[in-house]
């Protein structure tokens, strides 16, 4: 298998992340250079039909893009250490926690930085700082809902550490590329952070 992927940008991160906690060894690194349009071209469109990092090729050619399709995928091939819940119960609840951490804290946080870092300027048609400051306000709202859950709560969905809290710290350590940092009050935010950023897995794709 392929992975298609490209250094530092988020949603491949999250990929690399899970192969990590895994220890999945065997899949061909494919870096994309996402600023000079390699994921543009016709030949990559053609392999994976979209414009987007990551995607993981398989050996019968079929493409799979979408981080957290990737991440399940990966998953039926390597079920332990378990990051997507073992049984229904687990499996909502990660799902839950995941979908929450994709749209009010990674999105937002994605929109944000694209429409305000010089560099990223590349990516958009148009960056539009009130998108930017808009989707930080909304991104830093759920921050102080994540610190209220995480206050007798090691990880976001489950007693161990899941998909979730892979969505939710690549998200937040996206932002740290225009130098944003959560606010200093949400301490339980904060020592989760840490905890997180401090598994040898955090430096995958990073
Ligand atoms: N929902 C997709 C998002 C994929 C995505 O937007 N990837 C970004 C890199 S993090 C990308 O390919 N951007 C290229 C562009 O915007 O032109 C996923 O989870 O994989």
């Amino acid at each position: 298998m392929k992975l298609y992927t490209s250094h530092r940008a988020p949603n491949p991160r999250r990929v690399r992340w899970v192969m990590a906690e895994k220890g999945i060894e065997d899949v061909d690194l494919v870096e994309i250079d996402i600023m000079v349009g390699e994921h543009k071209t016709p030949d990559y469109r053609a392999r994976v039909g979209v414009p987007h990092v990551p995607a993981l090729e398989l050996d019968d050619g079929v493409t799979i893009s979408e981080s957290i399709a990737i991440g399940r995928y990966l998953e039926s091939l390597h079920p332990e250490p378990n990051l997507f819940g073992h049984d229904a119960r687990e499996q909502a609840l990660v799902e839950m926690w995941m979908r929450r951490c994709e749209f009010y804290l990674a999105n937002p946080i994605m929109l944000s930085v694209r429409h305000s870092h010089p560099a990223l300027a590349a990516l958009e048609a148009t960056q539009l700082p009130q998108v930017a400051e808009y989707n930080l306000v909304a991104a830093e709202r759920f921050m102080k809902t994540l610190d209220r859950h995480l206050a007798d709560r090691e990880f976001m969905a489950l007693d161990r550490f899941t998909i979730a809290d892979i969505v939710a710290v690549v998200g937040l350590d996206f932002a740290r590329l225009v130098r944003y940092r959560p606010p200093e009050e949400l301490t339980n935010l904060a020592r989760w952070l840490e905890a997180c950023r401090a598994r040898p897995g955090a430096k995958a794709g990073a």
